[in-house]
């Protein structure tokens, strides 16, 4: 182990290393394993975190991720997105002592990652230049439906925020989303852009998820 470079990391890293070099040996009944790394990583993150200032970040990719991806041992990968989005959320409101459990709701921020999901990849869009603008469809049925009146009106704020002009007409099946070119986005880059190049305008999502795990937002 002492041939390791990352032996000289900071102390919080030194000892997630030193967990897994141990559990590397270990011929122990895997479940069992895996439950006690996950317990142990976790324990791991909480000691780097007091000892050594914030190392879950909102983006992910900790420096503690990092080192287990490199020395080859642990996938850093939690296998499904949105159980990794919620996982890190969880992460961070049990790493800051003035989180209020009483208020946290994960659960909200589920139901969102499944607009999200439906969104992204489930709703039917159609999309129509005209010489000053896009007009986008956007379209589905049941859930996907319902997550495309909750997501896309709402995105118009975020627009407009950015300094773009944009609105929304609702539709049995969905909305109509038309967007103005202006300067600094030219009707080639909407074009480009299209309507998911377009959602995700904004860095709003990331806080937006800690603030409904924290029962403080509703989209
Ligand atoms: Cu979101």
């Amino acid at each position: 182990m002492s041939k390791f470079p990352w032996k000289t990391m900071l102390a919080g890293l030194a000892i997630v290393g030193t967990t897994v070099y141990a559990f590397a040996q270990m011929p122990a009944d895997m479940s069992d394993t895996m439950a006690e790394m996950h317990r142990q990583m976790t324990q791991g993150r909480q000691n780097g975190t007091r000892q050594g200032g914030p190392i879950v970040g909102p983006h992910g990719g900790s420096p503690v991720d990092v080192q287990a991806h490199h020395a080859g041992r642990f996938p850093v990968s939690p296998g499904q997105d949105a159980f990794g989005a919620i996982q890190e959320v969880v992460q961070i409101l049990e790493a800051d002592p003035a989180t209020d459990w009483s208020k946290v709701n994960i659960g909200a921020l589920r139901e969102h990652l499944i607009d999200m999901n439906e969104v992204t990849l489930h709703a039917a869009v159609t999309e129509r230049m005209t010489d000053t603008s896009i007009e986008i469809a956007i379209t589905g049925e049941g859930r996907t439906r319902d997550a495309i009146k909750r997501m896309v009106p709402a995105h118009v704020h975020e627009l407009e925020s950015l300094g773009w002009k944009a609105g929304t007409a609702d539709m049995p099946d969905g909305v109509t989303l038309i967007v103005m070119a202006n300067d600094a986005v030219p009707l080639a880059k909407l074009k480009a852009l299209g309507f998911i190049g377009i959602m995700v305008q904004g860095g709003h999502h990331q806080p937006h998820h800690l603030m409904m795990a924290k029962g403080q937002f509703v989209h």
